[in-house]
């Protein structure tokens, strides 16, 4: 080994190595893989359309797309014809497409790249993921074997559930994704909150619950981005993220299908709860794409006594 250049290779476990070893199946690796490299292009074309280049110009001279569909066309077009993925469903789309021949044994949900209107203000952002093994428009329970997300902040990073825990790996210089954190376990309660919609809008069973968590002095944590502040009670291993039922929207303002689903498979696969205040939100069905729906989401002991405040109420 040349002199200076760091061993850590050796120790360095990569994304396909860990999945053979978790006994994550062939094609389902592959997949996973597949939509991690393409993280990549996503990062590469959130970089290029940087806005705060002074004179940017598209050097294609294509119409530039705005960012979310850029990065569901790249999603779409790889994940085409990739012999895995028979459907494909999109947030930047009407209906879900066929992108297969029909015999593929996978169905893809995506948030191409959720809160893109942060870019400009250099927050995370990120890339959300379902892999089903069923038609889509399901209870996630049922058909969900996988989820994932792709980070875009000061690392990419990209956490993976597949049924054998939920890891998160970064994106090293040389382009290779390589695990930071195996078989993450949430704490049974944290110290984290991340509180979506405006304070007037909440329901009175809901603010109940928000002025316990600050009478327990947790601290708050929200930058406006679901992957980023859902990433956090994550890594910190514990505590809890909202975007509860509102006055004016009872159905709050995340996706069921696209941002809920893959979100709350990851999070029991590490221990922890999402419900909509009353239920499991893996048990919810699915009744149309967009379908919107209140969130609570992280360490067992908040999600629990969310449901107490708003039973209550
Ligand atoms: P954008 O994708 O329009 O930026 O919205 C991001 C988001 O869907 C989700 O990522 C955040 O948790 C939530 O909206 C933030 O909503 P508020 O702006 O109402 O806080």
């Amino acid at each position: 080994m040349a002199e200076g250049i760091s061993d850590y290779t050796k120790f360095a476990i990569d994304l396909r190595r860990h999945m053979w070893k978790a006994g994550v199946e062939i094609e389902l690796r592959r997949l996973i893989w597949q939509i991690a490299v393409m993280g990549k292009y996503i990062s590469a074309k959130i970089h290029e359309s940087n806005r705060k280049l002074a004179g940017f110009k598209n050097i294609y001279g294509e119409e530039q797309l705005t960012l979310d569909r850029s990065a569901d066309e790249i999603l779409k077009n790889h994940l085409e014809d990739s012999g895995f993925v028979r459907e494909y469903a999109s947030e930047e789309r009407e209906a879900i497409i066929q992108i297969g021949q029909g015999g593929e044994k996978y169905f893809v949900t995506a948030d191409p790249l959720d809160g893109s209107s942060l870019v400009d203000t250099n927050l995370a952002i990120g890339t959300i993921i379902g892999i089903h093994k069923e038609p889509i428009l399901t209870e996630g329970r049922e058909t969900l074997v996988a989820a994932m997300y792709i980070m875009y902040g000061p690392l990419i990073t990209m956490v993976y559930a597949a049924g054998k825990g939920a890891h998160e790996f970064v994106l090293n210089r040389e382009g290779e994704y390589v695990l930071s954190e195996d078989n993450i376990r949430l704490k049974e309660r944290g110290d984290i909150y991340s509180l979506g919609g405006l304070r007037s809008e909440w329901t009175p069973g809901h603010l109940k619950f928000v002025e316990y968590l600050e009478k327990e002095s947790y601290k708050l944590r929200y930058s406006g981005g679901f992957v980023p502040d859902f990433n956090q009670v994550l890594i910190k291993r514990g505590g809890i993220f909202t975007y509860p039922a509102l006055k004016e929207n009872p159905r709050g303002k995340l996706r069921l299908l696209f941002e809920l689903q893959p979100m709350a498979f990851i999070i029991e696969q590490a221990g922890g709860m999402a419900t909509d205040g009353k239920q499991d939100i893996l048990s919810i069905k699915v009744e149309n794409l967009n379908q919107r729906c209140p969130v609570y989401i992280g360490s067992r002991f908040e999600v629990e006594k969310a449901k107490e405040f708003l039973a209550a109420a």
